[in-house]
């Protein structure tokens, strides 16, 4: 049974994964406009993820005797000025949901909630990859300078198919 406060924490992150999704879909559609198939593949891939993240959450809920809230999403944005500093926003979003996660883990470890603070461990896990994989396509597009992009595009296939 999830006391009050470890449930009201996972249903924030519902709506902090959830919205993760939405950001990676309007990112994707933006990248697919501009005519950056890759790219756009790659954000459309991490949207479903982040969306099962979210239904693990929703599950754990319900399972463990609460009540998951379904909420309301804010409008991701619409335009990105580029894709370094789409790429950019990409790892700062997924470091604030690392710290989100922490903040859940931390929140169960006092309630005495031994299995969240057990069964979050794969989601402190999966922030560490996706992490890495953001900075890794940073470090690419730093690397490679002006024509990386195009070349970045048609290489971002694969590099999922590292995972
Ligand atoms: Fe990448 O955020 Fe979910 O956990």
């Amino acid at each position: 049974m999830l006391t009050k406060k470890v449930e009201e924490f996972c249903n924030r992150q519902i709506e902090r994964e959830g919205y993760s999704s939405n950001l990676y879909l309007a990112m994707a559609s933006w990248a697919e406009t501009k005519g950056m198939a890759g790219i756009a593949a790659w954000l459309y891939a991490q949207a479903d993820e982040e969306k099962e993240h979210m239904l693990k959450f929703i599950k754990w809920v319900n399972e463990r005797g609460g009540t998951a809230i379904i909420p309301e999403f804010k409008k991701p944005p619409v335009k990105y000025k580029g894709v370094p500093e789409l790429f950019a926003e990409v790892l700062k979003h997924e470091q604030f949901i690392s710290a989100s996660i922490n903040e859940v883990l931390e929140v169960a470890i006092a309630e005495k909630d031994h299995a969240t603070t057990n069964w979050i461990q794969w989601f402190v896990d999966e922030q560490v990859e996706e992490e890495s994989s953001a900075q890794q396509i940073i470090d690419k597009l730093n690397l490679a300078g002006a024509n990386a992009i195009y070349l970045l595009d048609r290489d971002i296939m694969k590099l999922r198919g590292d995972d």
